[in-house]
């Protein structure tokens, strides 16, 4: 359907630049670093990265919190850094999309300093009021902060991220401004932060709620689609960008509405129904018990919904999908592997988070001191207030902070597991021990393999990559899809339990899958086993 798009095969790897590898032993990962591992990058099968902000920032939220859109953070490196890694890349045939975060600024912006001090112009670019409307925030704080002059402002994350506003023609022309400055610099396209909320229709009180109060005047608005059908228009139209939105608490028709390809928005969308499996309430501080077949349902559902998803287990704000979805223990290897299979079996385009691929693991952090993330900074705060007792407060945190994304990439296992020569940012997981790129390279029956090979699978499989989904069956904890193109049908089979599962055997041949023996007679997956089947059709 419509022209062929160079991204339609691609897989990415998101790059959290801060844990990522750090080259100048500030305990900080950099541009110069992120060079460094490229040839890894190629090796693995990468076409595409999506790095995470690396834009001037105070840092409040590593990066979230732009205050130039124009710049680089020198923490990462310089402007000509970015423009060798853009260069270097483009020499291996991998593509850069970088995170565009618009909803909102940091306080420390040049507008917001502007708008601070009285001018009219740039108050104009945010929300002052009065009077504070009765708005939720995403990190569990307050929404308004008073200013020095009296009024207040708005921001739906952090107080030092003020929520910018669209309805304002200069904002359209000042971010559209930067698109075009860095898609001339190489760029690929962008990863659009909360991209469905950033039009609000008024900030008036909103109906109470348990979450999020006052969502219904910013969540996927006309007016958001109308911004994305201009930049699609005024923007990226005229250069052959890759645009994928973050968009949050979607529903699969509102999803469609904002990636269907015959409506000019995004070309694909990170949805997130998944991701909250067992969060009760919606909020994944709480947890209930993880049932595979509840995931089974979610991700087959968004298959069916949209042309092209964006397929993901998990990202820098979520916790690893080994944790999350997979086991730790005696299966670790076994359940990495399936959930490589999965991911990359779908479909729609695989995104690929630092570390997954070699099954990298939360943290080990020891207590609440060894958290950063703002977020969870924040939560803290909203728990005591709660009067949560200290250690509840660390349980529910330690085990859900998006920090367990963010420890420093394992490359070995030296003291710093290789990713710095200094002290690191973020405590780096023990289990660098026997979890890092330079051990697994060596094992052929490694994770780091297991997605060398299914990358290359799939590279190499219509089914896969262009093929029809379709759900043959799901009996208890175990997904069975076909994917199937003309000349090719694919049984793919994820045991999601750590139990043997009786199951119908459909197809000819195991082609592909994470055990190497299997028992041909009475027909069972053993615990996390993935299994691609051909059938001649
Ligand atoms: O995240 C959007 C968001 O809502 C996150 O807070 C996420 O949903 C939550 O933490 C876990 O479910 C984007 C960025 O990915 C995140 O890193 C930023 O903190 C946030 O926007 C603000 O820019
Ligand atoms: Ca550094």
């Amino acid at each position: 359907t419509g022209t062929k798009k160079w991204w339609k095969n691609a897989v990415v790897y998101q790059i959290y630049p801060r844990s990522f590898c750090d080259s100048n032993g500030d305990g900080i990962g950099d541009l110069p670093g992120i060079i460094s591992k490229l040839n890894y990058l190629k090796n693995l099968g990468v076409d595409v990265i999506w790095l995470s902000p690396v834009y001037p920032s105070p840092g409040y939220d590593n990066g979230y919190d732009i205050s130039d859109y124009k710049g680089i953070n020198p923490e990462f490196g310089t402007m000509e850094d970015m423009e060798r890694l853009i260069s270097r890349a483009k020499r291996l045939g991998i593509k850069i999309i970088m995170d565009l975060v618009i909803n909102h600024t940091s306080d420390e912006h040049e507008w917001f300093k502007n708008a601070l001090a009285g001018d009219p112009k740039y108050r104009n670019y945010y929300f002052f009021s009065d009077t504070p409307n009765n708005w939720g925030s995403f990190f569990g704080n307050k929404t308004w902060t008073k200013t020095e002059n009296g009024d207040y402002y708005m921001h739906l994350f952090s107080e030092k991220q003020p929520d910018l506003n669209w309805q304002n023609p200069d904002v359209y022309d000042e971010i559209t401004d930067v698109m075009r400055f860095w898609l001339d610099k190489g760029i690929a396209g962008f990863r659009c932060d909360v991209i469905n909320i950033i039009y609000k229709n008024s900030i008036k009180n909103g109906r109470r709620r348990l979450i999020l109060t006052g969502r219904e005047h910013y969540l996927n608005t006309e007016g958001c689609h109308e911004l994305l059908k201009r930049f699609n228009k005024d923007v990226w139209s005229k250069y052959k960008t890759f645009i994928v939105g973050e968009t949050i608490f979607v529903t699969p028709n509102e999803a469609k509405l904002l990636c269907d390809e015959d409506r000019g928005e995004l070309d694909a969308i990170f949805f997130f129904e998944h991701m909250d499996v067992d969060s009760r309430g919606g909020i994944k501080w709480f947890k209930k018990q993880y049932k595979p077949n509840k995931l089974i349902k979610i991700i087959d559902k968004w298959q069916n919904a949209l042309e092209f998803p964006a397929n993901y287990l998990e990202n820098h704000d979520q916790i690893r999908s080994v944790n999350h979805f997979g086991n730790t223990k005696e299966y670790w290897e076994k359940s990495a592997k399936l959930l490589c299979g999965l991911n990359l079996s779908l479909k729609g385009i695989p995104f690929i988070y630092e570390g997954e691929e070699i099954g990298m693991t939360n943290g080990d952090f020891i207590g609440l001191r060894d958290i950063k993330d703002i977020e969870s900074y924040n939560v803290n705060q909203a728990m005591k207030r709660l009067l949560l007792t200290h250690k509840l407060r660390r349980k529910l945190i330690l085990r859900t902070s998006r920090d367990n994304a963010r420890t420093p990439i394992q490359w070995d296992s030296s003291e710093n597991a290789g990713f710095t020569t200094g002290t690191p940012w973020l405590r780096v997981n023990e289990n660098k021990s026997f979890i890092n790129v330079e051990a697994e390279q060596e094992d052929e029956y490694s994770i780091l393999n297991f997605y060398k090979q299914m990358i290359e699978f799939r590279k190499n499989s219509k089914a896969i990559t262009e093929g029809v989904y379709r759900r043959v069956a799901a009996p208890n904890d175990v997904y069975i899809f076909t994917r199937e193109a003309k000349e090719e049908r694919l049984y793919i089979y994820c045991n999601l339990s750590s139990s043997n599962r009786h199951v119908e055997f459909y197809g000819d041949r195991i082609i592909f899958g994470n055990y190497h023996a299997y028992d041909r007679d009475n027909f069972y997956l053993k615990p996390y086993e993935f299994r691609i089947v051909a059938s001649n059709i």
